[in-house]
Formats: C-alpha cells, structure tokens, sequence
C-alpha cells in the first residue's frame, strides 16, 4: 500500500508539533527539516499542522460524535425489540469523512458552500458536513420534525443547507450527478468544489468509470473519495477489482490520485486539502483512496453485543462469517479514535484529561440528541405523499 508518508511514528521519530514550529521559525524556514516532517510536507505541500489546535480539536470531536452516535444506535438496536430504525453503520471509518469534510466550506450561502455527495452508509459524511445530530436522529426514528420530514429513512437523508446533498440508496448514479454540480460549478466561474464518497464495491459500476473520465475531460473541481474498507456486502473487493489500489484505475483515466490510511485523520486531512486547493485553482479533478474498515457488518448490528464496539462471529450460518474475526481485531488495534486522540496529545493540542472531557461533553450530547428524537411526533402516512408532486404554484421555470 502506497500510504503517505506522515506517521504518527514519524512525528514521534522526528520532532513534536510545537517543537517543529519553534525549529522552523527559529531557522526561519517553514519545511525541510526534521526527518519525516519534511519529507511529509515536502511530499504534500499541506499539513494539519498548519491548523489551530482548535480546528484540529474539532476533527477528534467530529470522529467522537459520529462513533458515539453509533453506539448509542446499535445498542439501541440490540437491547429494544421494538425498535424500528436501521444503519449501515460507519464505525471504523470516521476518520475517512471527517478529514474530508475538514477541509471543506461547510457554512455560508448555497451557491457558496462545497457539496457533498453521500452513499447508502451516510451518517459519518453527515455529521461530518455538519447535518443536525438531533434531527437527524429524528429523522432515522420517522419523526415528523427529522431532517427529511420523517420519510427519509436512513437511505435518503439530505440537508442542502450545509451542502449534504446527500445519501444515496444506488451504488454508482451519485458520482455522475456529483460530476454533474462540478460541471454547473466550472460554467458559473464558481470555485465550489464537489465531493462524492464512494465505497470499493463502486469500482464495478458504470457510473465510476464514466464520472471519472468526464471530470478528467473537463478538468472538474471534482473529488472522489474512495472509501476502501475491503468488502462490498459480503465480498472482497478482489472479486469485482483486478486492482490493489483503486487509485490505479484513477490514473488510467489521467488523475491525480492518492493512497491514504484511512484511520489516520490527519493523513485523510492533509490529501483532501491539497485536492481541494487544486480544484479551487482550475487544477481539476482528484481521487483518494482511504484504506479503512467497518466493524459492524455491511448494515445493522448482527454479531454485535450491547455496549461492544464491533460485530464478531463466526457461525458459518450466520452473516458475520464473511471475514475472518482475528481481521476485525486487528483493524480495531488501528482505531480512528485512539490515533487522532493520542496524535494530538503527542502534539501537546490536548492533555488525556482534557480527552475524556471531550469524549464526555460529546456523550452527554448525543443522549440529548436522541431523547429529542424520540420526543418528536411521528410522521404521517399523508407526509410519504409530500414532495413527490410539485406544490403550490406551478411556475414555467418548473416545467420547462
Ligand atoms: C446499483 C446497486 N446495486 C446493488 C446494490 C446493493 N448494495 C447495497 S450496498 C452494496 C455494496 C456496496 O459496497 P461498497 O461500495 O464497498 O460500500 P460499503 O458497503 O463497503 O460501504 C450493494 C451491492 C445497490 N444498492 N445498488
Ligand atoms: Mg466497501
């Protein structure tokens, strides 16, 4: 795997943060010294060691928010019979969404903002863009005050106002609509860019292969992020991908593509920085591909346990037995969460105490979040009906 070169080793190999910023200003020079620093920065040109401790606080609480929002949902899931909502839970991955989504315009006016294209495993690209937990959660408990109105499920989410365009049930049609905003961007002389997640199992569609060769062709501010986390449902991804690294297929088609460690939220930040400074400028289109992994199975919580992270298993009957349970471990020992935390105590961002402040504050958060939704009146069999024909006033604009 051809990973960026930062590590939290490197850092650890080389020079603290506040270290390297008194080095290079004493020396007077931004990058080319200490080790692996400079290599990193030298290799990428951006680094999340530009950001205030602030920003970078704010990318652990983000990956906390989407992990305890999750929790919380499966062990919801597992432990209340009557309990109605489902996920495609992101656990695993939160740092794929969150160091993307830093690097984004999130707030401002809709002709302003950068959008985001989701997939069917949405709420991570959600909170990450910056969708209301608590109407969120409302909306995934079929309230009549959620995101979407109720209907929405969790399949269809969508909150234009923070430019979440939003998930996607079909795996492939989002990318071209994706490329299709990057190309309203590029005639209006716009430098929003345009994201589109996407997991390994899109490699097979048509809609991958023609996003790609379009946003090439017309040099769009276009970015695909390649979510790789092994399996597609049931399968590895070497059944329907003859390549390793799905980057390789960006290349073929004339991109610029990175490999990235998708557990490492600095690393995810430092290529989708780089990627959208390039599309702002003209430079075109981007893919990242973040090596990651899911710990729940492909949707709900089988294999889960209440107040486990992760699904285990191997009852060859059951659906857990898809990958082997030593595989799920081993990623786990990777966890977004434990690099992003312990990167910025390393760095002196963070104290371990001023952590689990942090991780508690988040807690205390998402409970409220969901008793808001669980408070909030259900939606009725009449709002499935709404949005499907225009209402109101029918304009010529409309039906032109
Ligand atoms: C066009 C289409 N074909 C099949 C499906 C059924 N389906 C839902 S999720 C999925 C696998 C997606 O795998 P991947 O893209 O790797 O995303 P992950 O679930 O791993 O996040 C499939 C085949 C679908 N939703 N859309
Ligand atoms: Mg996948």
């Amino acid at each position: 795997m051809e990973a960026e070169a930062i590590s939290r080793k490197d850092l650890r190999d080389g020079i603290s943060r506040r270290g390297f910023m008194q080095i290079a200003g004493m020396a007077g020079v931004a990058v080319g010294v200490a080790g692996g620093i400079a290599r990193a920065e030298g290799a990428i040109g951006y680094h999340a060691m530009d950001l205030s401790d602030e920003d970078l606080t704010q990318m652990l609480r983000t990956i906390l928010r989407i992990r305890w929002h999750e929790r919380t949902m499966a062990d919801r899931m597992l432990s209340d019979p009557n309990y109605r909502a489902y996920n495609h839970f992101y656990a695993g991955q939160e740092a794929v969404a969150t160091g993307v989504c830093a690097a984004l315009r999130n707030e401002g006016p809709f002709d302003q903002i950068d959008l985001v294209y989701s997939t069917h495993r949405p709420t991570g690209h959600a909170l990450a863009k910056g969708v209301d937990m608590g109407r969120m959660q409302a909306e995934f408990d079929f309230r009549a005050t959620g995101i979407n109105g109720g209907y929405a499920a969790e399949m269809h989410i969508s909150d234009p106002s923070v430019g979440f365009i939003g998930a996607d049930g079909m795996i492939g049609p989002g990318h071209v609509i994706a490329t299709g905003s990057a190309f309203a961007f590029r005639a209006r002389g716009s430098d929003q860019v345009s994201v589109v997640f996407g997991g390994d199992g899109t490699y097979a569609t048509p809609h991958f292969h023609s996003a790609l060769n379009n946003a090439r062709l017309l040099d769009l501010p276009f970015i695909y992020v390649l979510e790789n986390n092994l399996y597609h449902q049931y399968a590895h991804y070497s059944y329907s991908c003859p390549h390793t690294d799905i980057a390789d297929a960006a290349r073929a088609y004339g991109i610029p593509a990175r490999v990235v460690d998708g557990q490492d939220v600095f690393q995810v930040y430092n290529a989708a920085k780089e990627a959208v400074d390039r599309a702002r400028a003209g430079g075109g289109p981007t893919f990242i591909e973040a090596k990651t992994y899911r710990y729940y199975n492909h949707w709900g919580a089988p294999g889960a346990d209440v107040g486990q992270l992760g699904a285990f298993g191997y009852d060859p009957l059951a659906i857990t037995s898809f990958r082997p349970e030593r595989e799920v471990r081993a990623w786990m020992q990777r966890d977004p969460v434990d690099i992003a935390r312990d990167t910025l105590i390393d760095w002196g961002v963070l104290t371990a105490e001023g952590a689990e402040m942090l991780e508690a504050e988040v807690r205390s958060e998402v409970d409220t979040a969901f008793a808001w939704a669980a408070e909030q009146p259900l939606c009725t069999p009449e709002d499935g009906l709404r949005h499907v024909f225009v209402e109101g006033e029918v304009i010529p604009r409309q039906i032109a």
